[in-house]
């Protein structure tokens, strides 16, 4: 049974408003291409609205910014409780709107309560230092909060996402308009309830549905949003950077796509690396910013690997997302379908080999076969680009010192993999390889513990991690003058 859609409309000032214009989108379910609900459409005008409310809230003498630190986390935690009780319902609603296979729905929240525990946890760790300047002064920092930010969402993990940007947002001390993807409005708004729930004051958080090019490109170009923190399209991420650049300067998190290359030794263990390499692609239809969409297998290894990837992928089911034993479900639209099956195009028509997959699957939903492809060069657009979809591409080499070479060929610099015996070969390719995330005989593990993004086209900054707050803060330096040395 679908679940229940108990809110599609703007959340500002901890209340549900219709769109200013009254116009609504329509969000639809990526398994049968049903409509779920329409969905009041922001725009402008209800982006100004968004942004004066969450800086009201950030005025010096609102109720948010005379909170203890620790009653911000104390806050945040009893969040965590309510996803924590909701937490069957919300990952239903994420299946159904993302089309996300309900296990792996399941399976990403049962991390969340941890997650936002570790984030709010850091609210009272905030401290400034004292700082030895010279002559008769004292000197101190200040880690403020930045104010208000724009939080621009993708659809591919919309609630892990909007955890990652409002839960460490919020620690630091700002206030926020979240614009979710447009594709995956329902949960955004379904997790703002919880906030309300939880007793975040009126104006600190703010959810506008909306289309990128209206409602996200006002909060780009919004005067009174100090911060956007983006995660999407290398192609968005450069528009918001010339937003920032053109008006007032924003600070700018962007955490965008990725080419990673997964590097398979002679010396790998190829029980434990085929599985890894094909979860790595396959999880979620592809659609993962990490993706090891550019497998590169040692010759001594290669046939043996590319006949066991083949057979991996054509273990896997593809089908309904609510299915105990579906492995894949749908690509998130009609959009990510064509553009899996028009690189799978490109692949053949470059010459690589299709080895299994590359259809669509039945003509309802926007499911395609888990694909691969041996015999890939590196210059071949399947090598190349981002594709998002469930296609692994297989490539052959010799030595190490030629493959790093290879894997940093790219304008990406998001995650990278190795699986080796030797220590030497893991330590070598890690420091050398130009990659936000290294994984060594694993992949797709990660962690709130750990600092995630990218080098390159991949993306501006760190999310998670001890350091995650510094991106919502500024430092101010406090110099006072002393009547002697101090
Ligand atoms: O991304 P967009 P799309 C990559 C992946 C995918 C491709 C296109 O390769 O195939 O991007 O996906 C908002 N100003 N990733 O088109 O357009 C938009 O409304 C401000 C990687 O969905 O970047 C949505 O909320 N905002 C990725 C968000 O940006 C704008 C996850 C992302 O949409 C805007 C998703 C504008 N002018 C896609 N235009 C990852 N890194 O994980 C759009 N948006």
């Amino acid at each position: 049974m679908a679940p229940e859609i108990k809110y599609t409309k703007i959340f500002i000032d901890n209340e549900w408003v219709n769109s200013k214009s009254g116009k609504t989108f329509d969000t639809i379910c990526p398994h049968n291409e049903s409509v779920i609900a329409k969905v009041a459409e922001g725009d402008k005008a209800d982006i100004d609205l968004a942004v004066a409310a969450a800086k009201r809230a950030f005025h010096r003498n609102s109720e948010w910014r005379l909170l203890d630190a620790s009653a911000r986390s104390r806050l945040l935690f009893k969040f965590a409780d309510l996803m924590e009780r909701d937490m069957e319902y919300l990952a239903e609603l994420e299946s159904y709107d993302n089309g996300m296979v309900l296990s792996v729905a399941k399976n990403t929240l049962s991390g969340v309560g941890k997650r936002i525990r570790y984030l709010a946890s850091l609210a009272d760790k905030i401290q400034g230092d004292t700082i030895p300047i010279d002559g008769d002064l004292f000197s101190f920092t200040l880690k403020q909060p930045v104010g208000v930010c724009g939080l621009i969402l993708p659809w591919n993990f919309p609630i892990l996402m909007f955890l990652n940007k409002v839960v460490t947002a919020l620690t630091s001390g700002c206030t926020v308009v979240v614009k979710p993807a447009e594709q995956t409005p329902l949960t955004a708004l379904a997790l703002a309830a919880l906030l309300a729930e939880a007793g975040v004051p009126r104006g600190v958080v703010n959810v506008v549905p909306g289309y990128g090019e209206t409602a996200g490109a006002a909060l780009t170009l919004h005067p009174d949003v100090a911060k956007i923190s983006f995660t999407g399209s290398v192609e968005v991420g450069k528009l918001i950077q010339q937003a920032a650049g053109r008006n007032n300067l924003k600070r700018v998190t962007l955490e965008l796509g990725g080419k990673s290359p997964l590097i398979i030794m002679n010396d790998a263990d190829l029980n434990i690396a085929v599985p890894y390499a094909a979860n790595g692609v396959f999880l979620h239809q592809g659609q993962i910013c990490v993706a090891a969409s550019r497998v590169y297998v040692q010759s001594g290894v290669y046939d043996k690997f590319v006949e066991a990837a083949v057979q991996h992928a054509r273990n896997l089911k593809v089908g309904d997302p609510n299915d105990a034993a579906t492995n894949n479900g749908p690509q998130i639209d009609e959009t990510q379908l064509k553009r899996t099956l028009e690189y799978v195009e490109k692949g053949k028509n470059d010459g690589a080999k299709l080895m299994t997959g590359g259809k669509r699957v039945g003509n309802k939903g926007y499911y395609v076969e888990p694909t691969v492809f041996a015999d890939v060069k590196d210059e071949m657009a399947i090598a190349k680009d981002e594709i998002f979809g469930p296609v692994q591409s297989i490539l052959k080499f010799d030595t190490l010192e030629e493959v790093i070479d290879r894997a940093n060929n790219t304008k990406y610099g998001l995650a990278a993999g190795i699986f080796t015996t030797s220590i030497e070969n893991a330590l070598q390719y890690s420091k050398h390889v130009e990659a936000g995330t290294v994984w060594v005989n694993t992949y797709l593990m990660g962690g709130v513990q750990v600092p995630f993004g990218g080098y390159k086209e991949s993306g501006v900054g760190r999310e998670n991690g001890l350091n995650a707050v510094d991106a919502y803060l500024e430092v101010k330096t406090v110099t006072m003058a002393l009547s002697k040395k101090f």
